[in-house]
């Protein structure tokens, strides 16, 4: 592995045309106030691919009074549940129309391959757009019987205007995971897409338009955390915000909200995900789950298994298996079809991963495969596997976002379960065993939003998705990402001379 190959095959990876690189405000593409832009590069070269408008407070401010202004006065929150999901379907088809313009954007501003995106990316933002719409009319209240005297039901209203601030690792998907259950409820809403990967959010905003979604519904903002993402955090008039990114950053948005209008947040933060593989398991396959579970879009996703527990009796085996699988593994052009990973998504984030790579050495870990950058220019990474780690070391506790696994032997279910959780996180975990009775105590014990069981990175629209402690809190996808977007108000009548 480590050698970045020409490209070949499938789309050439050549630059499209960029159609939409200013905010998107009132259903108008328009400049920041400011007039600033700034740029967006090609992971691969490091070279700019487009210099997009750079919003900040003012636009922001701008964003939410048309975000106000169509919920406070406009059709879409008034309109039948059934209406708004008729529109999002059209969206649905309109996303899937343009599928490979989509895919080709995403795959050029995150160094996300190119096929993958057109299997999975583009087509979750299609079914979550078309999940959500048959939500959109199953709205329904309760009915409360409360005393002889009285009797109540509950509306469940859209809450406002939502603030959404996204990350870049899975730009498409992220934007989707907030857009679709907003727009069932009938929220109107400001997007921050990240910095890294302005495009596509502007490119789908468009979609949103041609599709009948109502001028003010959806805005973008495209710009920086610290201006235009606070901005959003700390507004009087953004009734909620769902944020997804990193755990320093959350703190940050929680803070806001406190110090501003108390705000409802919901927060999808990193995680220290752990695959435990038993002695029972089938090594090959625990193995290409391990190699997924962990390498998946390059190590850039918040459910990476960056921690994999093996049992003494197979672990020789395991690790041996493992890194021949490596040697074939394929770093580059995320363009073409037979590279398995591409460039981390930017220049920070890629010095940030080799760093934690050379803390490992430090430390005293042994690196089993990769250890470094490898390529000509762009943000390569070789996938880096760490064996003779220990717990406390800060390559086992801390979020590395990149293809750096830590691969650790244990001899107990009692040690698996108590290290699996020894770590601030609770994203995600994964356990591999055949054994029913093991599976079941260790998907009771484990701490995460998600435990899967001989699988993992399975996910579903109608599969709530979420951490607990310092992963965050609330759920995207399934009918707990609509109740973030709804407030629940009760109605109360007295009923005279009832004999019940
Ligand atoms: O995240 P940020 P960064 C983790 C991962 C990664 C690290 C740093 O470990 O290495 O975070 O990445 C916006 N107010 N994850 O720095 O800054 C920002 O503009 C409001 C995990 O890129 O959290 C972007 O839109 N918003 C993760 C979004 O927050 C602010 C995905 C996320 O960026 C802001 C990404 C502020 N003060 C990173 N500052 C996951 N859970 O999947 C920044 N932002």
């Amino acid at each position: 592995g480590g050698e970045v190959q020409p490209v070949n095959g499938g789309h050439g990876g050549e630059v499209p045309e960029i159609r939409y690189t200013k905010l998107f405000i009132n259903g108008r593409f328009v400049d920041a106030v400011s007039g600033k832009t700034f740029e967006t590069r090609d992971p691969r070269t490091g070279d700019v691919i487009a210099t997009v408008a750079e919003g900040d407070k003012a636009d922001v401010d701008l964003a939410v009074a048309a975000a106000r202004e169509a919920f406070d006065h406009g059709k879409w929150p008034r309109m039948a549940g059934s209406e708004r999901g008729r529109i999002m379907l059209k969206y649905a088809d309109l996303v899937e129309q343009h599928a490979e313009e989509l895919a080709v954007l995403e795959s050029l501003d995150a160094g996300k391959l190119l096929a993958v995106v057109r299997v999975l990316d583009v087509v979750s933002c299609v079914s979550s757009l078309r999940y959500f719409a048959g939500a959109a009319d199953k709205i329904h209240g309760e009915t409360l019987k409360m005393s002889r005297q009285l009797q109540g039901y509950t509306l469940r209203e859209p809450l406002g205007v939502a603030g959404l601030i996204t990350p870049w690792n899975f730009p498409s998907i992220m934007f989707f995971s907030k857009v679709s259950p907003a727009l069932a409820a009938g929220c109107t809403m400001v997007v921050k897409p990240a910095e890294q990967t302005p495009l596509t959010a502007l490119f789908l905003a468009h979609l949103a338009k041609q599709a009948g979604v109502p001028d003010g519904v959806i805005n973008v903002i495209t710009g920086f955390g610290p201006t235009a993402g606070a901005a959003i955090a700390s507004h009087m008039d953004v009734n909620m915000v769902g944020f997804t990114g990193s755990t320093e950053v959350g703190r940050l948005i929680l803070e806001a909200s406190a110090k501003s209008n108390l705000k409802p947040v919901s927060l999808e933060l990193g995680g220290k995900s752990p695959l435990i593989v038993f002695d029972d398991a089938d090594v090959d396959m625990a193995v290409d789950l391990a190699v997924s579970a962990s390498l998946f879009n390059k190590g850039e996703a918040c459910v990476a298994a960056s921690r994999i527990y093996v049992q003494e009796s197979i672990y020789d085996r395991f690790e041996k298996k493992l890194g021949d699988t490596m040697k074939s593994w394929i770093v580059g052009d995320p363009f073409d079809p037979r590279v398995n990973q591409g460039p981390q998504v930017d220049k920070a984030q890629y010095e940030r991963v080799l760093s934690f790579i050379e803390h490992g050495k430090a430390e005293g870990a042994t690196v089993l495969t990769g250890g470094k950058a490898c390529g000509k220019g762009g943000y390569y990474i070789e996938p880096t596997i760490f064996t003779d780690v220990k717990d406390d070391m800060i390559i086992a506790k801390e979020e590395i976002f990149g293809p750096v696994v830590c691969l650790m032997k244990f001899k107990t279910e009692e040690e698996a379960i108590a290290r699996a959780n020894d770590t601030r996180y609770g994203l995600a975990a994964g356990v591999v065993t055949k054994n029913i009775n093991v599976a079941n105590r260790m998907t009771r014990s484990i701490r995460a939003g998600v435990v899967w069981v001989n699988c993992y990175f399975a996910m579903d629209n109608d599969c709530p998705f979420g951490g607990r402690k310092m992963s965050g809190f609330g759920k995207d996808l399934s009918m707990h990402a609509l109740d973030k977007f709804l407030a629940v108000k009760a109605v109360v009548t007295p009923v005279h001379d009832s004999p019940w």
